[in-house]
């Protein structure tokens, strides 16, 4: 109904323009038609110009129209999004277009690496999807001039190649792409947990998550490896970890900022800056410690929140305590520890020598040996004890006590922070003997030898060898002294193990025992010399069975004569101890502290428990009174009561105390009892038993002539038992004589006065010859002093015979050098008056030269129990009392052959003896047995054995004189 104009220009563009009249109102329409695709400038809604790509070949069919972008580069993504805006026109608001009018244009893209393709077939192509618009625009709206602009927007993965080309293919719509925005996406960049997480472009797939690994920013570092996701949307997801900020640096706003002055920061891991500890400072920003002020310090170990410290100060109040080789070191802990739990202590050990008086001085003293012992340890000791042992006996040592702590290092400090103390060792016992050997083993003996202790601490005096049949244990065991470093064991069983321990003493007492050595008799009679047999031995197995059987007869014979004779010998050399477990006496100077053992053997009596009631003599310390002790629960009994007089010296109160932890470690009743000790308070007392008649010499005095013999042999066996009891603990007596005994109101004699051991050996020059009892003592000890068991029995001869004279003076009034004199000539001192012979004959073995031949107190026990049984015995006496009597030997009666044999071996002592039992003649004699001998009082062992033997030898001897001069008829 109009008229079309159509005009075509160069570029195919088909303008297409009608004129239409409404209401008479002429309208113009101008339609441009596109054959292709065409770059127009258009206005827009805003009347602005734009430029758009349009076609509408709307009217032909089978239209097929393309648009290609230039080549883009993907730049990374993978996933890119474009944006189409258009505009559409609605086919049914165009005039004449039938079928052929489409609303809809296909996108795609096309991958490649080449930015300039000029030819790409459409089959390369891919399809991105058919756009339809939201919105198409009639004939009005444009006369309205109204966009209806459309905006889609599709993605696309585009993951092979370097870029793509999109194109828009137009299958006969009218359509106009106002523009093409092609995009990605990226998730931005960001910081989380201290990391930085940087711009990064989301996956290729919708779903797909990118993970991004973060670093740390600045003055940080990784806690945990920070990471997060990338989404498909640009959105960041799931952070994972994160950053701690430095030593000296903290967090503020998602940044790590320098500590300020005053604080500081020591690890990464901590919160943040805090203040710097007491006794520190820091000077600078970003601080990781605080440095302490001048005078303060800290350990390595010590960590940077604690407050700066210092070394301690020296220990306080340290004190020592000498036990022998062995000193106890005692101190309080410094009195500043310089605000530290860690304080340590060493302790320096040096010898100092005589007389320094320096405690550091390198030049006088040197450093200990490795070999002193410290517990519980030298260094690093937390305890304020140390028990330094293994010292030497008599020397000078400084120790110097060091307290650390964990500072005094850094301080640099030294000496200042130590006390020191020098002490002297006191004397010590020896210690062990080692490397015991045994050689020349025969059946019955064997010689041992060992090494002298490695610290003998003194003049080694003696020692003692202990030994015992294995099988018998330490039931029953015998005891040697030797001067020396052997001793010949006799008197053992053949083929039997003996064990051994040997130990030394000095001045200051017995050592320990050394450890078991074990050794064997043998079943030979001779020594082995070496591993091989003796060649004696040997000689005479080859020599012919007669003489082997005579040999063995012989040595049989002999063997069973000595067999008496060894064992009673040892009786008397050795003592013998046969009782179980029989006690050793502890001499209480191994104490260091004579108040320890003076607990130890001796009770504390409150002094409110005794009642004193007159004084009864004057000892040797002060007074000694009578009294009465009554003890909570047992019947109040009399004592004598011992007082350390006032104004003693250390020496006295310790030789006072010694005498009753002496005598407080004896229970016997002819051992005067000790009821206990007061120490706590002054006067220190010594409380015995009570003894109603005082000292045995003034009490025989007094009562001269008045007792009978068997009352008198009974003292004697009193005494002789308690001396035997001491003998069996090794205790040694020195001073035993009348005076020393006690007599109580029954007539027991008690051994008392224990004092004088200890001054003996306490003063060896002095005080020796000046208080040695020379009448009492026997001949070796005062010429050496070998005190020994037998030296006391030579003292009990003497004891004896005061009794029996009533306690008339030992020798009279014979000056000691005289006395000394007589006995080393042979003089010895006469039966008193009415002495019975066997006493006198007991007294003159008790003073025997040898002391290995003087019997035991065992022995004498024995024999004055024999008396009391057999009074008959103790008739026969002596002459009358005779001043320098001697016993030397009176003139034979001429026809008394047994005198005359006597004489001549030097027995005659025993002549009116056997006399007096009816052996007159020789013949008589050889009917004498051992048993008979200690029968009569003969009861020193090599005298036996010479009687015996001399009788067969002389009857012998006369019956082949008999065969010789006796010519048969
Ligand atoms: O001969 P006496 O009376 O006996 O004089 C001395 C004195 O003290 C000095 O030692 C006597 N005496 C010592 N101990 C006792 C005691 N336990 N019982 C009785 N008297 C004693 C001693």
């Amino acid at each position: 109904s109009s008229e079309h104009v159509f005009m075509v220009t160069s570029t195919g563009t088909v303008f297409l323009c009608w004129d239409f009249y409404i209401l008479g109102i002429k309208f113009s329409i101008l339609y441009v038609c596109f054959l292709q695709w065409e770059e127009v400038s258009i206005m827009d809604e805003k009347n602005i110009p734009i430029r758009t790509y349009q076609v509408c070949n709307v009217l032909e069919p089978n239209q097929n129209n393309w648009l290609r972008t230039d080549w883009i580069p993907r730049s990374g993504a993978q996933r890119v999004y474009v944006e189409v805006k258009f505009t559409l026109r609605d086919c049914n608001s165009l005039p004449g277009v039938t079928g052929t009018c489409k609303e809809t244009f296909n996108l795609y893209y096309h991958e490649s690496n080449e930015d300039r393709e000029s030819y790409i077939k459409e089959s390369s192509f891919i399809k991105v999807d058919t756009v339809a618009a939201d919105e198409s625009f009639t004939q009005v709206d444009v006369g309205d001039r109204i966009m209806k602009l459309n905006t889609e927007v599709r993605d696309v993965k585009v993951t092979t190649r370097k870029g793509f080309y999109l194109a828009f293919q137009d299958v006969g719509a009218c359509i106009a792409l106002v523009s093409v925005r092609v995009f990605y996406k990226t998730c931005p960049l960001t910081i989380r947990n201290l990391a930085t997480f940087p711009d990064t472009v989301t996956g290729a797939d919708t779903s797909s998550l990118v993970e991004v690994r973060g670093s740390c920013v600045n003055q940080s570092e990784e806690r945990e490896e920070p990471k997060m996701y990338c989404g498909a949307d640009g959105e960041w997801l799931v952070p994972i970890g994160g950053c701690v900020c430095n030593p000296g640096y903290e967090e503020k706003g998602g940044a790590c900022k320098a500590c300020s002055v005053g604080f500081y920061k020591a690890r990464s891991s901590d919160a943040g800056c805090s203040k710097c500890p007491p006794h520190s400072h820091s000077l600078r920003d970003g601080a990781t410690v605080c440095d302490c002020h001048s005078g303060f310090f800290r350990a390595n170990s010590d960590p940077p929140s604690m407050a700066c410290t210092q070394p301690p100060s020296a220990p306080q109040q340290l004190i020592s305590v000498v036990n022998e080789t062995s000193v106890v070191l005692e101190w309080a802990p410094p009195r500043r520890l310089g605000g530290r739990s860690d304080t340590s202590y060493s302790l320096e050990c040096l010898i100092c020598q005589t007389g320094s008086h320096s405690q550091t001085s390198s030049r006088s003293c040197l450093a200990c040996g490795s070999d002193v012992l410290f517990s519980p340890g030298q260094t690093g000791l937390k305890t304020t004890r140390v028990v330094v042992s293994e010292l030497r006996a008599h020397t000078h040592y400084t120790f110097i006590i060091h307290a650390r702590n964990g500072v005094s290092q850094a301080s640099g400090a030294g000496a200042a922070q130590s006390v020191a103390v020098t002490v002297t060792t006191n004397q010590a016992v020896p210690s062990l003997v080692s490397s015991i050997q045994a050689t020349d083993v025969t059946r019955h003996s064997l010689s041992l030898s060992w090494q002298q202790p490695d610290r003998p601490n003194g003049v080694i005096l003696e020692y003692e060898v202990k030994f015992y049949e294995k099988d018998q244990r330490e039931r029953s065991y015998r005891i040697m002294r030797t001067f020396s470093r052997s001793a010949d064991v006799t008197g053992l069983k053949p083929l039997t193990v003996y064990v051994f321990h040997v130990r030394a003493r000095t001045a200051a007492g017995y050592g320990e025992f050394s450890a078991p050595y074990e050794f064997s008799t043998n079943s030979d009679p001779f020594p082995l010399i070496g591993e091989g047999v003796n060649s004696a031995f040997l000689l005479l197995s080859v020599s012919g069975v007669g003489i082997l059987l005579l040999i063995t007869a012989a040595v049989f014979i002999i063997s069973r004569r000595r067999s008496k004779y060894s064992k009673t010998k040892q009786d008397s050399e050795e003592e013998k101890h046969l009782n179980p477990g029989v006690k050793i006496y502890v001499d209480p100077f191994t104490y260091e502290d004579p108040d320890q053992a003076i607990h130890e053997f001796a009770k504390e009596i409150d002094v409110s428990s005794i009642h004193i009631e007159r004084v009864i003599g004057v000892g040797e310390f002060g007074e000694v009174c009578s009294g009465r002790l009554r003890v909570q629960g047992k019947r109040e009994i009399y004592v004598a009561i011992k007082s350390l007089k006032a104004g003693y010296s250390d020496k006295q109160r310790r030789d006072f105390l010694s005498e009753a932890s002496i005598m407080g470690q004896f229970d016997h009743p002819n051992i005067i009892r000790l009821e206990g000790v007061v120490t706590r308070c002054k006067p220190l007392m010594i409380i015995t038993e009570y003894m109603e008649n005082g000292s045995l010499d003034a009490f025989l005095r007094k009562h001269d002539g008045q007792f009978t013999v068997i009352q008198l042999v009974g003292m004697l066996r009193g005494i002789a038992s308690g001396m035997k009891y001491l003998s069996d603990m090794s205790y040694v007596h020195r001073d035993l004589a009348a005076r020393n005994i006690l007599v109580n109101s029954n007539l027991v004699c008690k051994v008392s006065d224990f004092g004088l051991s200890r001054v003996l050996e306490d003063d060896p020059e002095a005080a020796y010859t000046a208080r040695i009892p020379i009448r009492w003592t026997a001949p070796e000890a005062i010429a050496y002093r070998k005190f020994t068991t037998a030296s006391d029995v030579w003292s009990y001869g003497i004891v004896m015979w005061e009794v029996v004279s009533y306690g008339e003076r030992p020798y009279w009034d014979m000056n000691n050098q005289d006395v000394i004199k007589a006995i080393e000539e042979g003089y010895r001192l006469p039966a008193p008056m009415d002495c019975p012979v066997v006493l006198h004959q007991l007294m003159l073995d008790c003073w025997e030269r040898e002391r290995a031949e003087r019997p035991s107190f065992s022995q004498i026990l024995n024999m004055l129990d024999k008396l009391i049984r057999n009074p008959g015995t103790l008739r026969r006496t002596g002459g009358d009392r005779n001043k320098y009597n001697t016993i030397l030997p009176e003139v034979c009666v001429p026809e008394w052959s047994v005198c005359e044999w006597l004489q001549s071996i030097g027995l005659e002592r025993y002549r009116d003896t056997l006399a007096a039992a009816g052996y007159t003649s020789l013949e008589s004699l050889l009917a004498l047995t051992h048993q008979e001998m200690d029968r009569l009082g003969i009861i020193t062992p090599t005298h036996q054995d010479i009687l015996i033997s001399s009788v067969q030898q002389e009857m012998l001897s006369q019956m082949q004189h008999m065969q010789h001069t006796m010519v048969p008829v």
